[in-house]
């Protein structure tokens, strides 16, 4: 019966097209890309504003029904799709981008617009998004916002929070907060626009975000460079931080996880001889960045890309490492970060407790960020997980990096959050969604 009076509340608020319960449409929603988390919604529901969410959520509590906002569905973790029986709500009709604010370098975006569509409003305006990763085309910046998204450039420009100067989100009890004021010192109060990101849907639904953008630079020159090792990589980035203030992007992944892309995408080798480890480097500036490059460079082992279609064809060399995974299996997906000067010993120690479990570790990421991506392939269950989570712990590292906690993690956050930090969490939860009802199961098990 409430079932019912639910169903045709949702399709009063959204029109009965934009309520989806028979299995073949809901079933898009309800996987992840990475086919490892699957659960079938109580509904999909895809509101068209925010006026539209905000009866959507209010509807859903007043009936104890539980939400999992989704964006893109590009997420990792688990945190964008039904555990089962969730009224799943798909933001991605709210996908308007306004105007650039000039005087600002701001813009509202939808928290549907799709990260690609944030980048094609900031070049038109002559300036630049700050954020790009390979999943562009379908991430949303909700759901980048909800994340706190990191990405290759995060070295230069942070996270998304970072690109985040105010935002709009529906609380649990249905009313919406805004603040997109465009004023940079804003300190009346809490902070709860920086409360929002990175909470993954558990304590409001991101409607609409205004983005700080930054200035375009134009002239980019990427290399690939070849090392004998891990610490020589990390001497690399010292020396790049120090003698190259155009630097932008340094990225790193290993010649078993190169090959593995080669062979996948038919490629040959960017580089001989071969390096057991590989960075790749991009700086960016006004004026030309080639010199500055070489410089810091000296004699290193590399390729170098100019044009942009050079540029792109070194990239798409770390970029599709997920997709030749996924292309070999199922893969437990770790996005993790430790400290820059225990990377070495982490990777090797990552490499040694998956291979006695059986299964074959494939790492790479963004080494600027110390920040890792654990790639696990044919692995049983979840011990593996907990084995190297338990090693980025002793490292002094974080369990969550760029990806979220999701589902896929929640069970381990006391490994690197301490128990204050943890119960601070849970009260923060208590207050904004007393009834459990925004993303249960996400971020706090
Ligand atoms: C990347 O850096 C993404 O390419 C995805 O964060 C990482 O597939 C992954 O584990
Ligand atoms: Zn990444």
């Amino acid at each position: 019966m409430a079932a019912d009076t639910l169903a045709r509340r949702l399709r009063d608020i959204v029109g009965a097209g934009h309520v989806l319960s028979e299995p073949d449409l809901r079933e898009p929603y309800e996987g992840d890309w990475s086919g490892r988390f699957r659960g079938a919604a109580r509904a999909v529901v895809r509101p068209a504003d925010t006026a539209q969410v905000t009866a959507v959520v209010a509807a859903c509590a007043e009936h104890g029904a539980p939400i999992v906002p989704q964006g893109g569905n590009t997420g990792l973790v688990g945190a964008g799709v039904p555990r089962g029986g969730e009224v799943l709500l798909s933001l991605r009709r709210l996908d308007a981008v306004g105007d650039v604010d000039a005087a600002t370098a701001q813009v509202d975006a939808g928290a549907g617009a799709t990260l690609a569509a944030l980048q094609s409003a900031a070049a038109a305006a002559g300036l630049d998004a700050g954020i790009d990763f390979g999943a562009r085309d379908s991430a949303t910046v909700g759901g980048l916002t909800a994340a706190d998204a990191g990405g290759r450039r995060a070295l230069r420009h942070g996270t998304m929070r970072a690109r985040v100067a105010g935002l709009e989100a529906v609380l649990a009890d249905g009313r919406a907060i805004d603040r997109r004021t465009g004023v940079l010192k804003d300190n009346a109060g809490y902070d709860l626009p920086a409360l929002l990101v990175g909470s993954e849907g558990t304590l409001g639904v991101i409607t609409a975000v205004r983005v700080q953008l930054v200035p375009r630079l134009p002239e980019r020159v990427v290399a690939l460079v070849g090392l004998g090792d891990v610490e020589e990589a990390a001497d690399l980035l010292a020396r790049l931080r120090r003698d190259a203030p155009s630097l932008e992007c340094a990225d790193f992944f290993l010649d078993d996880g190169l090959q593995l892309v080669l062979d996948h995408l038919r490629l040959p080798a960017p580089l001989e001889p071969r390096a057991p480890v590989y960075v790749i480097v991009e700086l960016a500036g006004r004026g030309d960045v080639t010199e500055e490059l070489a410089d810091a460079l000296g004699e290193a082992h590399a390729v170098v890309g100019i044009d942009g279609t050079d540029r792109d064809r070194l990239w798409r060399l770390r970029e599709s490492h997920t997709e030749a995974i996924a292309a070999a299996g199922v893969a437990h997906k770790l996005d993790v970060g430790v400290p820059l000067d225990r990377l070495a010993g982490f990777l090797d120690a990552v490499r040694e407790t998956v291979e006695e479990a059986g299964a074959r570790a494939v790492l790479f990421g963004h080494l600027g960020d110390g920040n890792v991506h654990v790639n696990v392939l044919g692995a049983e269950g979840d011990d593996v997980d907990e084995a190297v989570l338990r090693l980025v712990a002793e490292r002094g590292g974080t369990i969550s990096a760029e990806h979220g906690v999701g589902v896929a993690k929640a069970r381990w956050l006391s490994l690197t959050r301490s128990e204050a930090e943890i119960a601070a969490m849970r009260a923060i939860k208590r207050a904004l969604d007393p009834q459990n009802i925004l993303n249960p199961g996400a971020v706090l098990a």
